[in-house]
C-alpha cells in the first residue's frame, strides 16, 4: 500500500513552500517555479515548517522535497544585491535549524541540487535522490563561491580534495557518483515521495543523526597553494576560483563557524562585485538572446528541421559542416569542384583529428561524425534539404547567383540562408521569387567552435523562418541572437568604430603593441590590430573602397590600414599585416615598416604625436564600442541591450568578467559614459556625436539601456 496518503493538514506554510503530513512523516515542498530559488518567502516556509513539525509529537522525521523539475536551482540569483537576499531567515540560519532539529531532515532529491540547493541538503541530515540527479556547487560560474555552508560542510561530508574539486571546477555529479563519494546516503529506483518517506522512517528509528558540520575534515595531501597555480589568470572565474581555495583550506584550519564565517565575508566580497555582477548578467542575458521578442515561449509548431545543405567547403562551410555534425545532423556538403570539395574534407578531418589528439575524440567519434556529411558536386542534391546555408565568396553578385540556383532546386519551404557577414540580406532576398524563406545565419569562424551565431532577419524573412532558424541554431549547440539588416548586422558594425579609434590612437602616438597591450590588459581576448590580422585585413580593406564613397568628407580619416594594405599586408595570410609573422608562426612581432607607415600617415594629417596612455586607449575605443551599440539599440537592430553583451562576449572575445560592452557603461554608469563621449566629441570631431539614446536616458535619470 502507498505510505504516501496524505491526511488532510496540507497546507502553504509560505507562497511557495507547503506543508503535509503522511503518518508520522512531515513533507515540506518546495514549489516556487521554475528552479525552486531559495528567495525569501522559500527560506521562511522552511524554517517555518521544520518547527511546526518540530512542535508535532505525531511527526519523527521530515522530508525536504522540491515540485516541478528538480530540487533547487540554488539562491535565487535575482534577488542577489537586493534586501530580499538578507532578509530572515538566511540560508545560513535555515540550515542551522534544520541540523538542530531532533527529528531527522531527509532531503529527497530529483531533477537538480545545485548551489545553495545542494547546501540545503547539505544541512539535512541524510539525502536521498533519484538517479538521474545533478548534484553540484556551480556557483564559480556566476563569480561565486558557495555561500550557504557548502564550503564548510562538503569538505567534511566528502573530504577537502573532493570538495575542493567539485567547488572549484563548478561541475555538478550524477546521483551514482554522489552516492559514491558520500554525498547521499541511498539512491530512489521508483516514487521519490514514496521511497523517501519510507527510507525517513527508517531513519527515525536511529538513535543519532549525522549532522555534517560537527565533522573534521580529512584535508590528507590537498596542496591548496598548487591548486592557486593551476587557475588559468584570463578564466572569467579566476577570482572566484582563489576565493574558493581559501574557503576550503579554512575549512581545514578554522572551527565550523568560524569557517562560516569567513566563507560569507568572502562571499559577500564577491556577490557585491563586478565580475560576479557581470557573469550573472551574463548568465540571464545568454538564456533571453535566443528568445524571439513577444513570442509565446517552449517548442513551437513550424518549421522542422532535419536536413541541412551547406554550399562551399571552404573554411566557414566545413566549419559549418562540422558543427551541425557534432551535433548529429546530416549534412549535405556540396562544392563546384571535387578539388575543392577533398580540400574541405581534409581540413575537416585534421581539425578533429587535432581534437583527437587532445583526447577529446575518438577515432570512432571522427568517423562517425564525417559519416553525417554527404559530399556533393551536384546542386541538385539540395532538393530535399530542410534548409541550405550557402558560404560562398563574400561578394553580391556571386550571393544572387547562387540564391538564383537554390530558388530553382531547392523545396518551396527550404530556408535559405546566407552565412555573408555584412552584406544586405535584402538585396540577396531581392534576386530570388521567395524573399520569405530567405535568412542571415552569420557564423564566426571557426564555425565548429564559436558559440555566437548573428540570425540576420530580412525584412521580408517569415516570422517561422526566423524562429526555425533561432531553433536550429540551438540545437548545434550555438547561442543565436536575433539581429537586423545594416552594414556589419551588428558586431561588425561596432567594429568600426573600435578599429578606428584604434588607427587614431595609432596616428597620434601609441604603436600597435601598445593599443593591444592596453585592450588585452582590459580583458579583451585579443587587440584590435592582431584581430585585424588575423581575420584577414584585405576583406575590411574591400570594405572601405565600397563605403569610401559615402564617407563624411569633414570627418577625420586613418590611411594607416589603407597604406598597409597597399603594400599587400593583409595580416596572417600574407605574413605580415600591422605585424609581421615568423614563416609558421602566429605570434605578432612588431614591424619597423608599419613604424614607418604610422609615422608618415601622421605627418600627412599634421598630428603631432605624443604620449599615450593605456588609460586613454582603454577609453576611446570602449567608448566607440558603446556608443554605437547604443545606436544598433535605438534603430532595433537587436531584440535588448543585454543581446549586444552576448554578441561580443560570446563572438568578440570581450571580458565576461565585463559583462560585455552596454554593462560595462552601465558599470561605469551611463552619465559617466555620456560626459566621457561629450568630452571625446569636444577634443576630437563628430565621430563622437553621442547615441540620441544614451542622452535620452540619462535625461530621465535611467540606469540601464
Ligand atoms: N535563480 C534565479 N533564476 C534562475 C536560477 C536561479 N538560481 N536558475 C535558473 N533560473 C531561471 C532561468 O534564468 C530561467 O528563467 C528559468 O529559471 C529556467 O531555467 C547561496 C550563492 C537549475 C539546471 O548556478 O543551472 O545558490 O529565462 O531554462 O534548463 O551558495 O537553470 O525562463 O525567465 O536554465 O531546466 C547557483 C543555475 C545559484 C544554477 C535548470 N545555482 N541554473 O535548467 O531551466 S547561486 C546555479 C541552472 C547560489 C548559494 C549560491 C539551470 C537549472 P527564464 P533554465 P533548465
Amino acid at each position: 500500500m502507498s505510505n504516501s496518503t496524505s491526511d488532510n493538514t496540507n497546507t502553504f506554510l509560505s507562497d511557495t513552500v507547503r506543508y503535509a503530513v503522511h503518518g508520522n512523516v512531515a513533507v515540506i515542498t518546495l514549489d516556487n517555479p521554475p528552479v525552486n530559488g531559495l528567495g525569501d518567502t522559500v527560506r521562511a516556509g522552511i524554517y517555518a515548517g521544520i518547527e511546526r513539525a518540530g512542535d508535532d509529537a505525531r511527526i519523527n522525521a521530515v522530508v525536504l522535497i522540491g515540485a516541478g523539475k528538480g530540487f533547487s536551482g540554488g539562491a535565487d540569483i535575482r534577488q542577489f544585491n537586493t534586501p530580499a537576499a538578507n532578509a530572515q531567515p538566511t540560508l545560513r540560519a535555515v540550515i542551522a535549524r534544520i541540523e538542530a532539529s531532533g527529528k531527522p531532515v531527509i532531503a529527497a532529491i530529483h531533477g537538480f541540487a545545485l548551489g545553495g540547493g545542494l547546501e540545503l541538503a547539505l544541512g539535512c541530515h541524510y539525502r536521498i535522490a533519484q538517479s538521474a540527479t545533478r548534484l553540484g556547487l556551480p556557483e564559480v560560474s556566476l563569480g561565486l563561491i558557495p555561500g550557504g555552508g557548502g564550503t564548510q560542510r562538503l569538505p567534511r561530508l566528502v573530504g577537502a580534495a573532493t570538495a575542493l574539486s567539485m567547488i572549484q571546477g563548478g561541475k555538478p555529479v550524477d546521483a551514482q557518483a554522489a552516492q559514491a563519494i558520500g554525498l547521499v546516503d541511498a539512491l530512489a529506483q521508483g516514487d521519490l515521495l514514496d521511497e523517501a518517506l519510507t527510507f525517513a522512517r527508517s531513519c527515525a528509528a536511529k538513535a543519532t543523526h549525522p549532522v555534517i558540520g560537527r565533522r573534521s575534515v580529512d584535508a590528507k595531501g590537498l596542496d591548496f597553494n598548487g591548486a592557486r597555480t593551476h587557475i588559468r589568470a584570463k578564466a572569467r572565474n579566476a577570482l572566484a576560483q582563489g576565493v574558493a581555495i581559501d574557503c576550503v583550506e579554512a575549512a581545514t584550519r578554522l572551527p565550523f563557524e568560524a569557517g562560516l564565517d569567513e566563507e560569507r565575508r568572502q562571499f559577500d566580497a564577491l556577490v557585491d562585485g563586478d565580475v560576479s555582477k557581470s557573469l550573472r548578467h551574463l548568465f540571464f542575458a545568454e538564456k533571453e538572446a535566443p528568445r524571439i521578442a513577444g513570442a509565446h515561449r517552449g517548442k513551437q509548431a513550424g518549421i522542422d528541421i532535419q536536413r541541412i545543405g551547406i554550399l562551399g567547403a571552404g573554411t566557414m562551410g566545413g566549419g559549418i559542416a562540422m558543427a551541425c555534425a557534432n551535433a548529429g545532423f546530416p549534412v549535405v556538403l556540396c562544392e563546384r569542384e571535387q578539388a575543392a570539395l577533398d580540400r574541405g574534407l581534409a581540413r575537416m578531418r585534421k581539425n578533429y583529428e587535432i581534437t583527437a589528439a587532445k583526447g577529446k575524440l575518438s577515432q570512432d567519434d571522427i568517423e562517425q561524425r564525417l559519416g553525417l556529411i554527404t559530399p556533393s558536386l551536384d546542386l541538385n542534391d539540395f532538393a530535399d534539404m530542410d534548409l541550405v546555408i550557402e558560404a560562398v565568396f563574400e561578394d553580391i553578385a556571386v550571393k544572387k547567383d547562387v540564391f538564383r540556383q537554390l530558388d530553382a532546386v531547392c523545396k518551396w519551404d527550404a530556408i535559405l540562408a546566407t552565412n555573408t557577414s555584412r552584406l544586405n540580406i535584402d538585396e540577396i532576398a531581392a534576386s530570388i521569387g521567395r524573399p520569405e524563406s530567405v535568412i542571415g545565419l552569420h557564423f564566426f569562424s571557426p564555425a565548429n567552435v564559436m558559440k555566437l551565431l548573428e540570425v540576420v532577419r530580412g525584412a521580408k524573412t517569415r516570422p517561422d523562418v526566423i524562429a526555425a532558424s533561432m531553433d536550429i541554431a540551438q540545437r548545434i549547440g550555438k547561442i543565436p541572437v536575433l539581429v537586423g539588416v545594416c552594414e556589419g548586422f551588428v558586431g561588425n558594425r561596432m567594429l568600426t568604430g573600435y578599429w578606428r579609434e584604434a588607427g587614431f590612437l595609432l596616428e597620434e602616438g601609441a604603436s600597435p603593441q601598445q593599443v593591444d597591450g592596453a585592450l588585452t590588459r582590459f580583458g579583451m581576448a585579443m587587440g584590435p590590430l592582431a584581430m585585424a590580422d588575423l581575420a584577414g585585413m584585405d576583406i575590411n580593406w574591400a570594405t572601405r573602397k565600397r563605403l569610401a564613397p559615402t564617407r563624411p568628407a569633414h570627418l577625420r580619416y586613418s590611411k594607416v590600414a589603407d597604406r598597409i594594405c597597399e603594400r599587400g599586408r593583409f595580416g596572417q595570410k600574407t605574413g605580415a599585416g600591422y605585424y609581421r609573422y615568423e614563416a609558421g608562426s602566429r605570434t605578432p612581432l612588431p614591424d619597423p615598416i608599419v613604424d614607418e607607415i604610422i609615422q608618415a600617415c601622421a605627418r600627412e594629417a599634421g598630428i603631432a604625436r605624443r604620449e599615450i596612455t593605456d588609460e586613454e586607449i582603454v577609453e576611446r575605443c570602449m567608448l566607440a564600442l558603446v556608443n554605437e551599440g547604443a545606436q544598433i539599440i535605438d534603430e532595433g537592430i537587436v531584440q535588448r541591450a543585454s543581446d549586444i553583451d552576448v554578441i561580443y562576449v560570446n563572438g568578440y572575445g570581450f571580458p565576461a568578467t565585463r559583462g560585455g560592452p552596454m554593462f560595462y557603461a552601465q558599470t561605469l554608469g551611463l552619465e559617466t559614459t555620456l560626459k566621457k563621449i561629450s568630452d571625446l566629441r569636444s577634443k576630437h570631431d563628430e565621430h563622437w556625436k553621442p547615441a540620441p539614446l544614451l542622452e535620452r536616458l540619462v535625461a530621465k535619470g535611467a540606469k540601464t539601456f
